[in-house]
């Protein structure tokens, strides 16, 4: 026999679980999560090195004052274990457990029009019967494998970044590969150099990348903020990314190139990854000005690396700074002065396959005992493709987004009423702190659905129409931008054979709130409810 619930919320990852205490308050919830603990990304991704890049103080909740208060981080970017048993505090403090069901992924949604309800049934053979589904199911929690061929005649041992396994491995002895130089693959590269006999990079694209400048939490810093949570919290929803780094007001055209340098040695040391992109008010969005910051930081390469050869290998020149996810590293160009790491260019010679021993480019061969992929994710939309979810008169949700996913807002699709995504294609998704941005989104969808019952209504759904508008105001804003001159996870192209342009909105948080928010207190313009 099915089971009722109110809403199904998918997934255990921080918006999730925000979900879970927010929505559990007033309605009968229940929670899928594929992974055996909660966290999210911060529970799948446990290889060496994984740190967040956004300063804890505000990569956290702010729902609970007697919990940021109470929290201590350990350092500035806290690393993956601390943010895990956050996750897990977070889970028992407020008594989240009991809604959710873990090692249990949903396999199917199905919604039936006659009864305004949702069937979903699991990998674990649960069918639960629902009005409202919350899907928290990540922005980049789908991994890339490249399919090439041979796979199962190599000997050695194969771990993508998000299947790591729990107890680290004893690579002392062993010849390390890693494929892949994006956020995932330079965290993991120095350590992995350290711990290993040698390291192989393969690397398709170089990515741009500054210093962390990670430290231990200092007392000043930590008082800073819990002296001003609130305020902090509501400033940070100001901000375009969420985050509170220095906005620049001068555009690079403004300083002679004495004072660029000036401006760029300051953002370089500022401990953001994102300060490069804002050095000057018209890094995104002028070529020129952009260029400035890439020759700054290719320089910084060729001043760290000893090579030159390698160096320059390492000096992104074919798409502009921020265009792809700016990566934030420890010591990930020094580790190239190492005598046992070697930097493999499969631009110019890709990978063709799997030895028995390692494997194998268009001009050479390498042995390998350990293969980590870094080959990040199928992104934004790969998590929801997965899952095979029908709406009303049978409209798979995967035919509807073949050529591109569309959505109002970022959080309804037309055709799938009653369903919310939190951080869904079209939102700011990853160009917003998410934490933050993830719980101002479920707070959004909390209204929507008491605003329904009170009103007494039992079904809301989009328009296409409205998805055209929200789709002209997304390409709109990413029409200005230099993103579309790099192919990347932003659009898809990391992907082979993946359809659809620009999956994020990048016109800023404050403006995506204000657009979101005023659709639906103008009696839920672009929205029907029945
Ligand atoms: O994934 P990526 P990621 N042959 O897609 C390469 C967040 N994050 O896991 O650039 C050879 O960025 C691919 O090459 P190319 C953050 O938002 C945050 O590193 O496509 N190479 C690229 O080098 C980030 O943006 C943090 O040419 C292949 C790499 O694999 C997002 O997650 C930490 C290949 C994939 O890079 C994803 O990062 C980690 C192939 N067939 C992640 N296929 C922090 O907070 C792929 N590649 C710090």
């Amino acid at each position: 026999m099915p089971e009722h619930f109110d809403i199904v919320i998918i997934g255990a990852g921080f918006s999730g679980l925000y979900a879970v205490h927010k929505l559990g308050q007033k309605h009968n919830v229940v929670c899928f999560e594929a992974g055996d603990g909660v966290g999210g990304t911060w529970y799948w991704n446990r290889y060496p090195g994984a740190r967040v890049d956004i300063k804890s103080v505000e990569y956290s909740y702010g729902f609970d004052e007697n919990l940021q208060q109470e929290w201590k981080w350990p350092e500035y970017f806290s690393a993956q274990p601390d943010l895990e048993r956050y996750a897990n505090h977070v889970a028992d403090r407020f008594d989240l457990r009991k809604d959710i069901r873990l090692s249990n992924p949903v396999k199917s949604l199905y919604f039936d029009k006659d009864t305004n309800r949702w069937h979903i049934k699991t990998a674990k053979g649960d069918h639960v019967i629902c009005q409202h589904i919350v899907a928290a199911t990540g922005a980049l929690s789908a991994p890339n494998m490249p399919n090439w061929p041979g796979r199962e005649d190599f000997k050695g041992e194969i771990f993508h970044t998000t299947q790591w396994p729990e107890e680290q491995p004893d690579l002392s002895d062993k010849r390390v590969g890693i494929i892949g130089t994006g956020s995932t693959g330079i965290q993991a590269a120095p350590i992995l150099a350290e711990q290993s006999k040698n390291l192989t990079v393969f690397q398709r694209t170089p990515a741009f990348s500054m210093p962390s400048g990670n430290k231990p939490t200092d007392e000043a810093h930590e008082r800073d903020w819990k002296d001003n949570y609130p305020q902090r919290r509501k400033e940070l929803l100001e901000t375009y990314g969420v985050s509170l780094i220095d906005y620049p007001t001068k555009s690079a055209h403004d300083y002679t190139p004495e004072e660029q340098v000036e401006v760029l040695e300051e953002g370089w040391t500022s401990k953001s990854a994102f300060q490069m992109m804002v050095a000057f008010t018209d890094v995104m969005t002028d070529p020129a000005a952009n260029e400035v910051v890439c020759e700054f930081v290719r320089n910084k390469i060729r001043a760290t690396v000893d090579n030159p050869k390698t160096a320059e290998l390492l000096c992104p020149k074919t798409y502009p700074i921020g265009a792809k996810r700016l990566c934030i590293d420890n010591g990930y160009y020094e580790m190239y002065n190492r005598d046992n790491v070697t930097l493999v260019d499969v631009k110019s010679a890709p990978i063709t396959g799997f030895t028995e021993t390692g494997l194998k480019t268009t001009d050479s061969e390498y042995d390998i005992d350990v293969l980590v992929m870094a080959t990040g994710f199928d992104a934004v939309t790969g998590a929801l493709s997965r899952i095979d979810i029908t709406g009303v008169d049978g409209m798979k949700l995967s035919e509807k987004w073949q050529d591109g996913p569309t959505t109002a807002f970022g959080f309804m699709v037309a055709g799938f009423p009653n369903f919310f995504m939190i951080h869904g294609p079209l939102s700011p998704a990853a160009f917003a702190q998410m934490i933050t941005a993830g719980e101002w989104q479920v707070d959004f969808v909390s209204g929507i659905i008491d605003e329904l019952k009170e009103d007494g209504y039992s079904r809301i759904d989009t328009t296409e129409e409205a998805e055209q508008n929200w789709a002209a105001e997304v390409n709109g804003a990413a029409q200005h931008t230099v993103h579309h001159l790099a192919d990347s996870w932003y659009n898809g192209k990391n992907i082979e054979g993946k359809k659809g342009g620009f999956v994020i909105y990048v016109g800023g948080f404050p403006r995506y709130c204000e657009l979101s928010t005023a659709a639906v207190q103008n009696n839920y313009e672009g929205f029907i409810r029945t």
